[in-house]
């Protein structure tokens, strides 16, 4: 996920009004009061931001049973960020100067805007919550991330429980592989129960209402305007899904010896949550796993920056080394540290990181390629043209694109033949590279759109009883993965949702993935067929500074501008799921064929 101005809150400010002249207009004077009270918030915004930013580097990195004083420490930053941000007297003089809106530059109404929704999340009218809040945020963080998983009593890291998932064909092993990745939900459900409650009402109080709704605002979208997109574009992937969906269930009961089941069993899939099923296709050809494994973690990063340098961008900084965490801890650490990746963007500056836990295999080549994506964004609109407080993406969903598109585009065969990664002689099968490049990016929607956003919308907008989180979980799954749990049921007390980092620490946003995979097909399109005139499907971005420039003017601009307008200008359309649909529109003829007489038994509308 992609660390920033994710609203961690007070000092107050006076905002100075030094003009009297006559001969200056009401205008200037009131811009120059509004620059004047934006100046002096942001180099306190930014300097309590920085300080909360390691804070929660520290918590997340270095996680110690029993230490109190990394989360104390944590939670006292946070409350000074949420104390500035929130305070009545930011709130207040952002008001005042947005009551004038029309005598500002476009500029200073979105910085005020922005003033207003970081007051959001920690206003001071609540400060009460506001501190509860986070001090349960902090609290989830370490439970999460401190949690040590175990299969048949032996400790064991999520790198090995995905291993399993994706490799072992052994069905016991699989279950308890699969059931050891759930446990952390039930203790983490008391706590997700109580967020819940304090990030409504955190946000309630400057009137939004409820915490979905709040995080919905931020694309100038009502929460109906985002569920119906969401539902429109897993309708538009639907009847794909639906045969992607059938093939995988009697392609897995084959591969496990098992009759073929009606729904698929979670443990059967490759992944925890069964969001992405690309390791299903193991063709020659398409496998680089070993490849990877010979060259090692270390040169996977570097690789990675080294493509997007080829596209015209910078070194990343030394400090980026220096001060990332970017692989497992070693054996036998006394300490944890957050298994999930992400990126940081600790100053608003260059002080640029990453937390992640590589090792030479193909799903982490895709995520080195997307937290890199994160870490250039930053490095784009870290400029003077963009104020330190609209340094966030068009929408959050661009964030998520860029690094997913170049993952996507580095799996394409001219760049893998480029980079010595796949055999030059390699033979390789078109359908069956669409296949697995479908299992990712199609099979993640229902689940993005559906299952995370449709939970996380009952949850904070309709107040899910806690007595119904798993049966919640579990009906949505099965209404749109299609996935049942492996036995007949999962009661209560599990909280299967909890166990998705997600659900915890960037609540209500997950649509962002979904919307993400939609706009970066859009933005693969157009750069393989405008810019690099070659077939989407075999297209090589490497050393292409026109696409690299094509992207720096979706990134650079940073908040400062409408992400509407933005796509309008550089792709000529509104977000649509057209654009995948024409992709992958060669794989449904297969898929067709392959499940004739097949029985699908997911409907055909969702
Ligand atoms: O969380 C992530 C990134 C960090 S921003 C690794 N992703 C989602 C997930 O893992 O659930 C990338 C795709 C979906
Ligand atoms: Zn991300």
């Amino acid at each position: 996920m992609n660390k920033t101005l994710i609203l961690l809150p007070a000092l107050w400010l006076v905002a100075c009004n030094n003009s009297t002249q006559p001969e200056v207009s009401i205008s200037d004077k009131l811009q120059t009061e509004t620059d004047s009270f934006l100046t002096a918030y942001t180099a306190e915004f930014q300097k309590l931001y920085y300080a909360s930013a390691l804070a929660e580097w520290e918590l997340n990195t270095h996680i110690v049973e029993g230490d109190t004083l990394t989360s104390k420490k944590a939670e006292e930053a946070g409350e000074a960020f949420a104390a500035f941000t929130g305070s009545e007297a930011n709130i207040k003089a952002a008001q005042k100067y947005l009551e004038q809106k029309e005598e500002l530059t476009d500029l200073q109404v979105r910085q005020l805007d922005a003033v207003l929704y970081a007051a959001g999340a920690n206003p001071q009218v609540a400060a009460d919550i506001v501190k509860q809040k986070i001090k349960a945020e902090t609290e989830q963080t370490k439970k999460l991330f401190g949690f040590d998983f175990k299969i048949n009593g032996q400790s064991v890291s999520t790198n090995e429980i995905d291993g399993i998932l994706e490799e072992s064909t052994d069905l016991k092993e699989r279950l308890a592989a699969w059931e050891a990745s759930k446990e952390v939900g039930a203790e983490l459900k008391g706590g997700l129960e109580n967020l819940r409650d304090l990030r409504n009402k955190s946000v309630q109080a400057l009137g939004y209402e409820d915490y979905f709704n709040f995080q919905v605002s931020e694309y100038g979208m009502s929460t109906q305007e985002m569920l119906d997109l969401n539902h429109q574009s897993i309708a538009d992937i639907w009847p794909l899904f639906r045969e992607l969906h059938t093939w995988a269930r009697y392609e897995l009961a084959e591969k496990y010896d098992q009759p073929v089941p009606e729904y698929l069993p979670a443990h059967w899939l490759p992944n925890r949550w069964g969001q992405e099923w690309s390791p299903m296709v193991k063709a020659d050809g398409l496998n680089f796993d070993a490849a990877l494994e010979a060259k090692g973690s270390e040169w996977i990063i570097k690789e990675g920056e080294d493509f997007y340098r080829s596209l015209g961008y910078g070194k990343l900084p030394e400090t980026f080394y220096t001060k990332s965490s970017l692989y497992p801890l070693p054996e036998g650490a006394d300490y944890k540290k957050n298994n999930h990746a992400s990126a940081w963007h600790m100053d608003l500056e260059n002080d640029l990181r990453s937390l992640m836990s590589v090792e030479p295999n193909t799903r982490w080549w895709n995520t080195v390629l997307h937290e890199l994506g994160h870490i250039y964004y930053y490095q784009a609109y870290s400029t003077d043209t963009v104020p330190v407080i609209l340094r966030g993406g068009a929408n959050r969903a661009y964030h998520e694109a860029i690094g997913t598109l170049i993952g996507l585009a580095s799996m394409q065969k001219p760049f893998l033949l480029q980079k010595g990664l796949l055999p030059k002689d390699v033979e390789s099968d078109e359908i069956q590279t669409l296949l697995k490049e479908a299992l990712d990016y199609i099979v993640i929607m229902p689940w993005a759109s559906g299952v995370m956003t449709d939970f996380e919308h009952a949850l904070y907008s309709e107040n899910l009883s806690v007595d119904q989180f798993n049966q919640k979980w579990w009906e949505l799954k099965k209404k749109y993965q299609g996935i049942i749990p492996p036995a007949e049921k999962r009661g209560e007390e599990y909280c299967d949702a909890a166990s998705k980092t997600h659900i915890n620490n960037d609540a209500a946003q997950y649509y962002d993935y979904a919307l993400a995979n939609v706009l970066l097909f859009q933005f693969h399109m157009h750069i393989a067929k405008n810019i690099l005139k070659q077939d989407p499907h075999n297209s090589n971005y490497y050393g292409s500074k026109e696409t690299g420039q094509f992207l720096l003017a979706l990134m650079a601009p940073g908040a400062t501008v409408d992400w509407k307008e933005n796509l309008q200008e550089n792709l000529g359309e509104g977000i649509s799921a057209k654009a995948i649909l024409e992709y992958f529109n060669p794989l449904m003829a297969w898929l067709k064929t392959e499940n004739e007489g097949r029985e699908h038994t997911l409907p055909e509308t969702v």
